[in-house]
This record gives C-alpha cells, structure tokens and sequence, in this order.
C-alpha cells in the first residue's frame, strides 16, 4: 500500500457521521486521550437533521429526552417545542458543539469513499472525497439507520423539468412550496410530515399512497416555562429510565395482555395512551399488542375508527383507514400526526390510490398513472425512504482482510456480532449497527448506551496493547440466528417494511434491528465483555 508518506494523517479512531452516535464517540474518546476525528459528509454537525431539512420534518420523541443526558448539557438547554422540528435540533447541535468543542475535530464536506485493511500495520487505510488518505487504527462509522435514500425505479423520472428532491436529501436552503402544485410520493414517517406541511403552503397537494401510514396523535405542543421547570426537575429520573425500556424511551409496554381483559378495560386503556399521545400508542401498549394477531385486531379496530371519525368523505376514510388491517398495526413505523387526517378534508388535498392506478411514468411537466392522467407539478417530492441499517455502510467500499467488500459479504444478509462487528473487517466497530437496537430506538439513548459500549471496548483494546478485535464468523451467526427467533413469534414478519429490508427490491429479508429490547441487547453484550469478550477475536 503505497501510503506510508508523512503527508498521511494517523489516527487511534476515525468516526464517519457527525450525528448524535458519532458526537458521543468523538467527546469520549478524545477525553480519554486518543486520537480522534470524525469524517463527516454535510458541512455541518447534526447527521440526519443536517440531510432532512424537508418541509415538516420533526422529531418523533419527545424533546426533553431527544438529547445527550449530560447534565452540563441539559441544565442549559429548552426545546420550545415538545416535538421540536429539524431547525431547533440544529440549534441544539449548534449549543453542543459550543459547549463540547466538537467542530475542531470535525472534517466537513468530506464523504469516507472507501477502507481497506493493511493487516501488516493493522490499520485501515480510508480514502476521501477530499483526495486524502488517512490511517486509523479504530473505523467507527456512525452513519445512522436512514443515511442511504432510496429512490425507487420510476420511469421517466429523469426527465421531470420541475423541482424534485428525496426528502433525505433536501436542499440546504430550502424550497418555498407556497402557492406551488405538490406531488408526494409515500407516506412514510416523511411523508407524513411533508404532506401536513405542503397542506397550508401548497396550491395544491396530491398524494400518491401505495400503503395507507397507521399514523397516531403527536399531542404536540409548546413547553411552557412551567414545562420547562417540570421537565428538568424530572429528568434524571426519564433519562435513568431510557436503558431499560425496549426503544429507549422513558416509557415501556403495559405487561397485560389485551386478550385478557374485557373489553369495556381494554378500551379504557387504549384511550388513556391516546389522549397520552406520543409512540405510547405503539410502544406503551399491552405487551401482546405485536405478537399476537387477535390483540393487534383490537389496535386496529380502535385505530381505525377514531382516524375514521376524522375524515368526511367514506371513500377516502376508507383508503386511509381500510375496514380490514393491510397489515398488523404497529410493524410498520406510525408516524406521529398532528392533523394528517385532517387535512385530507382540505379542498387542495388529493390521495392517488398507486394499488388502483399506478404510476405509469413521470412526465417532463407531472406524473401520468396507469388511467392515462396526466396531472401536473411544480415539486415532486420523493417520500419514498432509505436502503435502511446496512445500506450506508454497504455503500462504502469497505474492504475485508481477504479483500472481499463487505456490501458482497452482506449481499445474501448481514450477520454482525451484537451489531458492533462482522468477521474478515477487524478494528471496525459499528454504532447503531446493522440488528443492533438501532431503528428500534430513540437515538441519544442509543448513541450513548451502544456509543459507550464501542468507547469500552476502543479503551480496553488501545490501553492492554491489542492491535486487532473482530468477531468470529460462529459468533455473527449465532447472532442473526438470535434475532431471528426473537422475531418469529412477532408480527413484524407480516408486512413488507424496512424492518425487514422488504422495502429494497433484491434485499435480503431478516430483522435489520435487535428486536429483543434494549434491556436483552445490554445483557448479551455485558455477557460476552464477562467473558473476555466472548464472540470476538482480539489479538
Ligand atoms: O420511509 P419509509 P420514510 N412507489 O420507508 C413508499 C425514520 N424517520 O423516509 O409502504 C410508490 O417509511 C412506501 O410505500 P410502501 C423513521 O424511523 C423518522 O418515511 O412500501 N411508493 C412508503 O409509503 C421511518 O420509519 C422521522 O407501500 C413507494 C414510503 O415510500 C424511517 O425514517 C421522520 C415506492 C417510504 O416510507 C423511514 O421513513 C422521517 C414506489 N416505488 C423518517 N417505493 C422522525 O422521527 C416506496 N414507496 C421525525
């Protein structure tokens, strides 16, 4: 390898992402004096928040628990909102990168391109769309679970003449949707912002939905000062409560089962976490709620007919609410709504049922369907999601010791040891890796439990002189074939979802993250660390 010239930077650790995952990395490790920079592809810190600047785009955790549980951090800081929108986490960022130091450390602009592993020096070689190379020692990406938009194959896309952008790459400075005619295309957790959104600005809005969102109440509202003295009196007790959630949240599934209660109970407690708002709906249920397909009905049932209340016209109540589930509720992402329903009794608001008349090809002015309209659109938004959990690393052109590219070592499914390393890539070591808890859960939480179990093992390896860790082929095994029995008995393998990797046409299908709640997913790792790191080789 022809890099071994002074003008190459060594490092003890290089992160790929400046997002929360990669923040914490950085902070701690630099703190425990090893070398460490994070490569980082937008020009600011903020990781998905820095890509996802489209119209509406707004965290779906409560805010008081969207950030990193330092209290030096904490004690300073007040989300206005409850659910703050893309522009106060980037102020938040910007608060923590002036507390923390972080941009010193921080190369922007600059997109990791590859890494090969010189198994003589026992580093890995990584090259940058900046033209360097740089030699580390640790590659920790941190790239998020969304950081590869997917953009489906739709005939005559490029030849579209208007605007049109994949919400995960949306314009830094914006685009002014007043007045304009909108088309979006998926109703994910992004496009049902979007759509709520484009509803007040846009002259017109029309939705192309493929699979109805099973969206549930945000309960958004500004924080009061009285808020904000009640949220920070609480919240060491709600951050101490996130490791022992299953997501990360400050809440956890009611263990009763709604098959055993009558029904007049049940009900009662679904309205409870109604009016609560918020995920609790989803993930403060009864635990039976997205395993057993009788339960997940009375979900349904109850889901269905208070969005229906909503919506004036029976037609459209009826496609955005279907009399019979299209999928168990709750194993595709809901979104948090504010008034998605709602706005569908608009007179701009217009659905395009794709299952009827799907799309025959985008136009140079709009989109034609399979009837032979033709409408047409200043701004076509693509709504339509990411290859989610793996496709950001497989993407990278990351080279094994036997030269082998871990996008082909994963191209029949991803196997990686607790989600933190995968055999034949040594010293690479993932966070929110791929069946890892991941898109599971709320990401600070994440960042910082799976964050400190990659700083643990950085710091057990740079402080006892080992060169190398990487986990064994028998070991990543064992993992994929954990995951999958935690998700059998589920009701996730009932839906086509990202989940699953069903949203990426030729991907294979399995459990993308840890479905065993991040309380398990602590003991599996806090077994092997018991016992010498158990499933890993270190050398
Ligand atoms: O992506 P998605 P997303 N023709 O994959 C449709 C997180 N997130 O960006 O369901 C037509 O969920 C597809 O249809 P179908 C969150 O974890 C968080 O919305 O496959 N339509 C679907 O409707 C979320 O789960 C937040 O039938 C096509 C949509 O596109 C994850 O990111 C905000 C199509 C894609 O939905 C991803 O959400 C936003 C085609 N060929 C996102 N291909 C917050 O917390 C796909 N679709 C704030």
């Amino acid at each position: 390898m022809s890099t071994s010239d002074s003008t190459v930077e060594e490092l003890d650790v290089l992160v790929i992402g400046s997002g929360f995952a990669g923040i914490y990395q950085l902070h701690r490790l630099r703190n425990l004096g090893h070398s460490v920079k994070i490569f980082e592809a937008g020009s600011a810190l903020g990781g998905i928040w820095y890509w996802n600047c489209y119209p509406g785009a707004r965290v779906d955790t409560e805010g008081p628990i969207y950030q990193f549980a330092y209290q030096d951090l904490w004690k300073d800081w007040e989300y206005q909102a409850l659910y703050p929108d893309w522009s106060e986490v980037r102020e938040y960022f910007d608060y923590v990168d002036r507390k923390l130091d972080i941009s010193r450390d921080v190369r922007f602009n600059t997109r990791v391109e590859s890494a090969e592993f010189d198994t003589e020096r026992n580093q890995w070689v990584v090259r940058s769309s900046d033209g360097a190379t740089t030699r580390c020692t640790y590659l920790v990406p941190c790239l998020g679970f969304a950081s590869k938009p997917y953009v489906p194959t739709i005939p005559g896309l490029d030849s579209y003449r208007g605007i049109s952008h994949h919400t995960g790459l949306w314009p830094q400075d914006g685009v002014d949707l007043t007045g304009k005619r909108v088309a979006v295309i998926g109703t994910g957790a992004s496009g049902v912002q979007v759509i709520q959104e484009a509803a007040s600005d846009a002259a017109d809005v029309t939705v192309f939905q493929r699979t109805p969102n099973l969206a549930i109440p945000m309960g958004q509202r500004t924080l009061t000062p009285a808020d904000q003295a009640a949220i920070k009196a609480e919240l060491p007790e709600r951050f101490a409560s996130r490791a022992s959630t299953f997501a990360g949240f400050d809440y956890d599934f009611t263990p009763i089962n709604a098959v055993d209660l009558p029904e007049q109970e049940r009900t009662a407690g679904y309205e409870e976490l109604w009016e609560k708002g918020g995920f609790r709906f989803w993930l403060a249920t009864f635990q039976d709620t997205l395993f057993d397909q009788k339960s997940n009905d009375y979900a349904y049932t109850f889901w269905r007919d208070k969005v229906r209340a909503r919506i004036k016209d029976p037609l459209l109540a009826e496609k955005l609410a279907p009399t019979d589930p299209i999928h168990p509720f709750g194993v595709k992402r809901p979104s948090l709504e504010q008034n998605y329903y709602d706005v569908y009794n608009q007179d701009n608001l217009h659905l395009v049922d794709l299952n009827e008349t799907p799309i025959e090809t985008v136009t140079e002015r709009g989109i034609r369907t399979a009837d032979g309209t033709e409408r047409e659109f200043d701004v076509i938004v693509l709504a339509t999601g990411f290859d989610s959990v793996s496709g950001g690393l497989t993407r990278l052109d990351i080279r094994g010791t036997d030269g082998t590219l871990l996008r082909d070592k994963w191209a029949d499914g991803i196997s990686a040891h607790l989600g933190v390393a995968t055999a034949g890539f040594p010293n690479l070591l993932f966070v929110y890796g791929p069946q890892s808890p991941s898109g599971f859960c709320n990401g600070p939480t994440c960042a910082e439990i799976q964050g400190e179990m990659i700083v643990e093992i950085v710091e057990h390896l740079l402080c006892n002189g080992h060169q190398r860790i990487e986990s064994t082929p028998e070991a990543d095994q064992a993992w994929s074939e954990h995951v999958a029995e935690l998700v059998g008995p589920t009701l996730f393998t009932k839906a086509k979802s990202w989940y699953m990797g069903a949203n990426i046409p030729g991907k294979a299908i399995q459990s993308l993250n840890y479905p065993g709640g991040l309380p398990l997913y602590q003991e599996k790792y806090a077994e092997s660390k018991a016992n010498g790191y158990a499933g890993f080789r270190i050398s």
